[in-house]
C-alpha cells in the first residue's frame, strides 16, 4: 500500500494529472481506502510542493501543475469521499474569497458535504461579499461556508458577514469558515459560527447545524 501511495504523491510533484488519475485508479482498485488515498498519496505530495514554494524552490507554474494534479485526483475518489456515515439534507453556498484564487481544500470540503447529501452551490474563486449576497438571496441557504488561504485575503471574511448583517440577513444563515491560515481565534473575531480545520470536519459541523435546525 505505502509504495502506491508513494507513487501518488512523487506523480502529483511532478504535474503528471493522467498519471495520478491512473495511480488514483489504481489504488482503489487495490481496496486501499479514499481517506488515506487523499491523505498519505494526493495531500502528502500537496504538503511537499508547498515546502518547496515556501523555499522558492519550485515557482508558481509547478505549483500550478501540481494543483491540477491534485484536482484531477481529488474527483476520481469523489464519489469514495464519505460514502458513510451520517447524511443530511440542507443547503450550502461555498467560495472562496474575494481576491483569493486557491479552490482545491474549498473543492474538498464541497465534495464532503455533498458525500453527505446537502445541496451545494459552488460560487467559486475571488467571489465579493456582494456575490454570497445575492446567491443568499436566490438560494436561501443553511450554511454560508468561506474558504481563505492568504494572510491578506482573510479580512474579507468579516466584510462578508458584515455585508449579510447590512443586508439585516445575518442571523439567517450560519457562517462556516476554513482554509490555512484561519483559525478559532480568528473566527471568533469576524463574528462567524463554526470554524472546521478540514474538510470532514466541515462536512460534520454542517450535519450538526442541520439537525440542529430541525430538532
Ligand atoms: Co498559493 N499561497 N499563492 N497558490 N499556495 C499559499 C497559500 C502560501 C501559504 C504559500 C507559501 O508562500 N508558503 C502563500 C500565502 C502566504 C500568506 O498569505 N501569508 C501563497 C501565495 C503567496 C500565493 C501567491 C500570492 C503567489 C504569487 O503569485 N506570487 C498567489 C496568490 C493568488 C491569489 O489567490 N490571488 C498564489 C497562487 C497559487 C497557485 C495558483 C499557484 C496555487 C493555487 C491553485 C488552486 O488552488 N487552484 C497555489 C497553491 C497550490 C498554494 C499552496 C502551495 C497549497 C494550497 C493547497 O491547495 N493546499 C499553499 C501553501 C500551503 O497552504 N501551505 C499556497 C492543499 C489543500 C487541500 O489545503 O487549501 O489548506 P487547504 O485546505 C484544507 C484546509 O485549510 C481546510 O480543508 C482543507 C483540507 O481538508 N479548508 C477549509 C480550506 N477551506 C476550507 C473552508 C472550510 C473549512 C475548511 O469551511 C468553509
Amino acid at each position: 500500500m505505502a509504495e502506491i501511495l508513494a507513487k501518488i504523491s512523487e506523480a502529483l510533484q511532478e504535474g503528471e494529472s493522467d498519471d495520478v488519475v491512473e495511480l488514483v485508479k489504481e489504488a482503489l482498485e487495490a481496496g486501499v481506502s479514499s481517506g488515506d488515498i487523499l491523505q498519505k498519496g494526493l495531500m502528502a505530495g500537496m504538503d511537499i510542493i508547498a515546502a518547496l514554494f515556501k523555499e522558492e524552490e519550485i515557482y508558481v507554474p509547478e505549483v500550478l501543475a501540481s494543483a491540477n494534479a491534485m484536482k484531477a485526483g481529488a474527483l476520481v475518489l469523489k464519489p469514495y469521499l464519505a460514502e458513510s456515515g451520517a447524511k443530511s439534507s440542507g443547503k450550502v453556498i461555498i467560495g472562496t474569497v474575494e481576491g483569493d484564487l486557491h479552490d482545491i481544500g474549498k473543492n474538498l470540503v464541497r465534495m464532503m458535504l455533498e458525500g453527505k447529501g446537502m445541496d451545494v452551490k459552488d460560487l467559486g474563486t475571488d467571489v465579493t461579499p456582494a456575490m454570497f449576497l445575492e446567491a443568499y438571496k436566490t438560494e436561501k441557504p443553511d450554511i454560508v461556508a468561506l474558504s481563505a488561504l492568504l494572510t491578506t485575503t482573510m479580512p474579507k471574511m468579516k466584510t462578508t458577514i458584515d455585508a449579510f448583517k447590512e443586508a439585516g440577513v445575518r442571523d439567517n444563515v450560519v457562517f462556516m469558515i476554513g482554509g490555512a491560515p484561519i483559525s478559532e481565534t480568528y473566527r471568533s473575531s469576524v463574528g462567524a459560527d463554526i470554524y472546521a480545520p478540514d474538510a470532514a470536519s466541515a462536512a460534520e459541523s454542517a450535519i450538526a447545524v442541520i439537525e440542529r435546525k430541525k430538532a
